[in-house]
């Protein structure tokens, strides 16, 4: 029997071209150090205004997450844009319950310790103060048209690295961030109504800083401490 073993399976993706717009290293070396500054003036944030944030700048803000790269490219990750009151109050009264918990009794000293010069406690009022919560759910495994598992890879790996470029378009975007983990996080799959496959990963409130918003005086690790250099 002849099988002609050049013909394309349905699923295979073609090639094209790639062309990286060339910069010479003046320019290179410029808009490095123009985007490292912009990104190391970006702080979390956990004290917001009221102000509305355009539904088109949140949808800008997701695309861009999703231009991560992903495992086997599944793009294993659902970003859920909630503005709507209700939900938000919602959301704030079931994360207040856990932290509650989790500041009275499941958190260790010595991590009720570091966390002090944040300042942080059990109760999250800018949960409903945010105009925008973005809920990032991974998607261990997808489904296909019959409902059979279709496998995902490195979805915490994916998933992460979505996350920090949601937060670099944010902060491009002129906004203010807060990664939340209020732990544990399954009231989110309840009150989203999020399918079996998904998990929450994180609670992202967007909006314009309060006015005279505070936060910590922390400092960034310098060069020698985070990187060796093998030359
Ligand atoms: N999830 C809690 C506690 C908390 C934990 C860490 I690690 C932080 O960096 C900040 C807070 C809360 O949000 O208060």
């Amino acid at each position: 029997m002849f099988i002609n073993l050049t013909i394309m399976s349905e699923h295979e993706e073609k090639f094209i071209p790639y062309q990286l717009t060339r910069l010479d290293e003046r320019e290179m070396l410029y808009k490095s150090r123009i985007f490292y500054e912009l990104l190391n003036s970006r702080r979390s944030v956990r004290e917001f205004s009221s102000r509305p944030v355009p539904r088109d700048i949140i949808e800008n803000i997701i695309k861009t997450a999703s231009t991560s790269p992903s495992g086997a490219h599944k793009q294993p990750w659902t970003f859920c844009a909630i503005s709507n009151p209700d939900t938000k109050r919602k959301i704030r009264e079931a994360a207040e319950k856990e932290e509650y918990n989790n500041y009275k009794s499941r958190m260790s000293d010595s991590w009720l310790e570091d966390l002090k010069p944040f300042k942080t406690n059990w109760q999250k009022p800018f949960l409903e103060t945010v105009p925008w919560l973005i809920a990032v759910f991974s998607r261990s495994y997808d489904l296909d048209d019959h409902g059979n598992k279709l496998n995902n890879y490195y979805v915490k790996e994916s998933v992460g690295l979505a996350c920090g470029m949601l937060l670099a378009a944010i902060h491009n975007a002129g906004l203010a961030a807060l990664t939340h983990t209020p732990s544990p996080m399954n009231f989110l799959v309840k009150i989203l109504k999020r399918p079996q496959n998904e998990r929450p990963f994180l609670l992202i409130p967007v909006g314009y800083p309060a006015d005279k918003c505070m936060v910590p005086d922390l400092q960034r690790k310098p060069l020698e401490l985070i990187s060796e250099w093998y030359e």
